[in-house]
């Protein structure tokens, strides 16, 4: 019972979807062509999300568009995504900007440091899922927290357009949703599932698949093999000494990794206040005398962590003063929107 009223509370074609199209529509028509901005390193959502957005401007509006990311695409999954479903991608750095009278950003806001625009860049529409900035402003600024993935909003519009979706976007939908919710698992909204599975009938199961489920290569278990060897738990987060990595996507993959193990629950801000201990810790350790052990016991009470840092972490610092540690933020989480991080020994 419980059930059905929630379903009628809550359509993936909302009243307010009708309007925002609209006003889509008054900004991009008359346009040359729209660039649509997506992360600095793309993720799945706003890959998705881009994609979209272009899907929806050009068969509604006739508008054709451009989308340009600044990083590169790291993840085995995300290149094989765009890959297989070949979307097409432009190096920021290698397009014309003049080209473009219009920019659109998804599944970010200007100055949030993922994307390549600043916080006073030029940007006429946003389309974000994450908590507004205080000084995010455009001709168009969608941004509702409550949803879990940007993609369940291009979805809804798509719907609402009357946009037919077809096979390779609905797979790029639904990839980005499972992906950014873990599985619906990890608390989507009704939204969400709705938005799902609306595209997953739509999707390539088997293109979903091979997505999923892409070969890893080689630097990938080298430098999960050194997070493993070299990770060690205080408290509730798990201190990882990387070593020397290929891209620093690759940490976050290891944030994420490590985030399976039960005892993580960090936070952005906690792990502050344990990176100031860690260094003090690191610290003791290259003083390495009987006085400082006493010390660090004090704060670490596991044995095990205090002979590591003595005897195996500390020495890798002789050379160095200060600065051994770097916070590395993994996925945010849904619903309270709190940064979940991994401390990196540099
Ligand atoms: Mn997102």
């Amino acid at each position: 019972m419980e059930n059905n009223k929630a379903e009628k509370n809550t359509r993936i074609v909302g009243p307010e979807a009708y309007e925002l199209i609209e006003r889509l529509g008054a900004i991009v028509e008359g346009r040359r062509e729209l660039l649509i901005i997506t992360h600095t390193h793309p993720d799945p959502d706003s890959i998705a999300a881009a994609a979209a957005l272009q899907l929806l401007v050009k068969s509604k509006f006739g508008i054709n568009s451009s989308i340009a990311y600044s990083g590169i695409i790291a993840r085995a999954e995300n290149r094989s995504m765009v890959k297989k479903l070949k979307i097409h991608l432009k190096q920021y750095n290698r397009i014309k900007l003049s080209r473009y009278d219009c920019v659109a950003l998804v599944d970010s806001q200007p100055g949030a440091g993922n994307n390549v625009l600043s916080a006073e860049s030029e940007c006429n529409i946003i389309i974000d899922h994450h908590p507004r900035r205080e000084d995010t402003k455009g001709d168009l600024v969608v941004i509702d927290p409550n949803i879990g993935a940007t993609a369940t909003i291009l979805i809804r519009w798509l719907e609402a357009a009357e946009v037919e979706i077809p096979a390779g976007i609905a797979t790029a939908l639904a990839y980005a949703i499972s992906s950014e919710t873990q599985n619906m698992y990890r608390e989507a909204a009704r939204e969400d599932i709705q938005a799902y599975l609306s595209v997953y009938v739509r999707a390539s199961i088997r293109t979903l698949s091979e997505i999923i489920n892409a070969n890893l290569p080689h630097y990938y278990f080298q430098q999960l093999g050194n997070a493993l060897n070299n990770a060690f738990i205080y408290g509730n987060t798990i201190v990882a000494h990387l070593t020397a990595i290929w891209h620093p996507e690759i940490v976050a993959e290891m944030a994420d990794f490590f985030l399976k193990h039960e005892r993580i629950e960090t936070t952005e801000s906690k792990a502050k206040e344990l990176r100031k201990t860690a260094e003090k810790m690191i610290t003791l350790g290259k003083k390495g005398d009987l006085h400082s052990r006493r010390q660090a016991s004090s704060y670490l009470f596991d044995d095990e962590v205090v002979r590591k840092l003595f005897e195996e972490i500390a020495p890798r610092y002789n050379d160095v003063n200060g600065g051994y540690t770097r916070i590395i933020k993994g996925n945010q989480r849904r619903g309270d929107a709190t940064s979940i991080a991994i401390i990196e020994l540099v």
